[in-house]
């Protein structure tokens, strides 16, 4: 198969059940933190492919009440971002390269809040979008309402230019700053700094009666860009009310 071919095919396995995928050279990504660069993980590698997958925006829009359904698809769309992950290796290998899948949210380093290969790095040198004030990837099309994934492959490919648009500083003056705004724990300031510990353990504690760990993303669910318009105007405060008192009854806890 030419560069072209493999690339072409690469494209193709990912968009069958992607939203979006993008390469980048691994030479991008080597200014990355020593242990966290492409070929720490890979000593061959020469291309970074990374893929993302939309989060429903009903569920989205109804965050915080949501985060049953909400972590529900962190579940649903890890499981298909790796699943797509393995398949394209699989592919790479069977053409003679080798191909690692990083996967979509784990491992930690040492229980740190880091992972071995920043995906959303990755993504903006793939030219899927850039770092917004939220800290997350932003996609025109989907703002932040994305999941990443990513494979670390010693297969020469045709790269994507890596994202250059201003999308978060252009909304920046209509927003009101919505994402630092909704953090119930203050972890985003609006210097772009965010504090992980704070973050992850409103993580951990959120909802002490679930048996699961639950996701809040209130700050990639608050952000305007990429939020789809419905049919019907939304109708918060009314659907909202509703949901609170509904969970309420259902968990016996306040929300
Ligand atoms: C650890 C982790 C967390 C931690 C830390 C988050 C953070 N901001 O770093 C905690 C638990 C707090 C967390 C929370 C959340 N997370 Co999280 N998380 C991860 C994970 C596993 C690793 C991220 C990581 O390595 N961060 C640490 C790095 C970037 O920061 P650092 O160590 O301080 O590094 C500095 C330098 O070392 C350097 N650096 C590091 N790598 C590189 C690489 C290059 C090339 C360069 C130049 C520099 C560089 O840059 C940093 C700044 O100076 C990724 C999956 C993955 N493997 O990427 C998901 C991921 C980032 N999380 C995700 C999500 C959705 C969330 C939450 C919304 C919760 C949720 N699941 O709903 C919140 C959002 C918080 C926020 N606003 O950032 C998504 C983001 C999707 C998107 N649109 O961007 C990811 C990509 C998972 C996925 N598969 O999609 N997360
Ligand atoms: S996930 Fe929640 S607590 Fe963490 S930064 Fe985003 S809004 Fe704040
Ligand atoms: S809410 Fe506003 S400041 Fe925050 S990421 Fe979105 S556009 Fe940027």
């Amino acid at each position: 198969m030419t560069k072209q071919e493999l690339t072409q095919k690469v494209k193709e396995m990912a968009l069958n059940q992607l939203d979006m995928v993008g390469i980048t050279p691994s030479s991008r990504l080597e200014c990355a933190p020593e242990g966290r660069r492409p070929s720490d993980i890979l000593p061959t590698a020469r291309s970074v492919i990374v893929g993302l997958i939309h989060i429903l925006d009903s569920v989205c829009d109804d965050l915080p009440y949501s985060r049953y359904e909400y972590t529900n698809q962190f579940f649903i769309l890890n499981g298909i971002l790796n699943e797509t992950a393995r398949k394209i290796c699989h592919f790479l290998e069977e053409e003679g390269y080798r191909a690692l899948p990083i996967p979509a949210a784990y491992p930690r380093i040492n229980k740190l809040p880091a992972g071995v290969l920043s995906h959303r790095h990755a993504a903006v040198a793939a030219g899927l979008g850039e770092f917004a004030l939220n800290n997350l990837l932003t996609t025109e099309k989907y703002g932040s309402r994305v999941r990443l994934v990513s494979i670390v492959t010693e297969a020469d490919l045709e790269a994507d230019e890596p994202y250059k648009a201003t999308l978060c500083e252009e909304r920046r003056q209509t927003c009101g700053l919505a994402c630092v705004r909704n953090c119930p724990t203050g972890s985003l300031t609006a210097d772009s700094y965010i504090d992980k510990l704070k973050c992850l353990h409103y993580q951990e504690q959120i909802m002490p009666w679930s048996a699961a760990e639950l996701r809040c993303g209130l700050c990639l669910a608050s952000c305007p860009i990429g939020k789809r318009e419905f049919k019907e105007p939304a109708q918060p405060e009314k659907r909202s009310e509703k949901v609170k008192e509904l969970k309420e009854l259902w968990t016996g806890a306040k929300w």
